[in-house]
């Protein structure tokens, strides 16, 4: 059985084809899941689509990516889609490491989501819908600007204050990685996932430096990087 992720695609580079949605895998949200379904050694197929252009997805009745479909099974949002694949696949290696795991993984995925990524992202959006087609710029900008109350050139002002608060919330994050080299202990597992998704994205689809060279954090993404036969490192990064 195939098991398909959709996700957003956007624009190529490259070598890649330039047809608006074959290029980018620019979702925050799908690399959970890219990362998960790599850990769990599973292969997939892409089904990108653009954000602007729900047609692809109706069949799930959601809006949003990333949706697992794995035969009959169809699986939207990226931490249901992580413990579809815990349950499904069990003699895989764990995403949580037991029910403790489970549970504290959670509360990471809440954490980046509220604190890393709405501390964040906002202010990086008008330097990530340049990148994309013009209907899914425009639709960018629309959700932006109405949850921002202001232009998107204006929230992307406050960019630097906002790196700030940003690498003031990974202090948590440095403290344990001096102790060892994952967030989960010695090897990767879904809040490292989690986390990388949050990083990896400003690499993917922005020209701005979100850490310094010499963070902690920085020597972690790397190490994620390589991760899995590198399969994140082969997205292009912006130049
Ligand atoms: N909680 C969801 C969030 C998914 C989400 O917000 N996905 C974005 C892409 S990164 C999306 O599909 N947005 C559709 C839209 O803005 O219309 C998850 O973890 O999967």
């Amino acid at each position: 059985m195939t098991i398909e992720l959709f996700e957003l695609g956007g624009p190529g580079i490259g070598a890649r084809a330039a047809d608006g949605v074959n290029g980018r895998r620019y979702s925050t949200f799908s690399w959970r899941s890219r990362m998960a379904l790599a850990h769990k050694g599973l292969e997939y197929v892409t089904r990108p689509m653009q954000v602007s252009d729900k047609a692809s997805i109706a069949f799930s009745g959601q809006t949003k990516v990333p949706i697992l479909r794995d035969g009959d099974q169809v699986i939207a949002d990226s931490f249901k889609i992580a413990e579809y694949l815990e349950r499904t696949y069990p003699d895989r290696p764990s995403l949580f490491g037991g029910a403790t795991g489970h549970s504290l993984a959670r509360f990471f995925n809440s954490w980046a989501d509220r604190q890393l990524i709405g501390t964040l992202f906002p202010s990086l959006m008008l330097e990530n819908s340049r990148l994309l087609a013009p209907a899914d710029a425009a639709h960018i900008r629309g959700q932006f600007e109405r949850g921002g109350g202001k232009p998107l050139e204006e929230i992307a002002a406050s960019k630097e204050k906002a790196i700030v608060a940003f690498g003031k919330l990974l202090d948590p994050v440095r403290s344990v990685l001096r102790g060892q080299p994952f967030v989960s202990g010695s090897g990767p597992a879904y809040a490292d996932h989690i986390l990388f998704s949050v990083v990896h994205w400003p690499r993917i689809t922005t020209a701005t430096p979100i850490l310094a060279a010499d963070d902690l954090v920085t020597a972690w993404c790397e190490r994620m990087l390589d991760q899995y036969g590198g399969v994140a490192r082969q997205e292009p990064v912006v130049q």
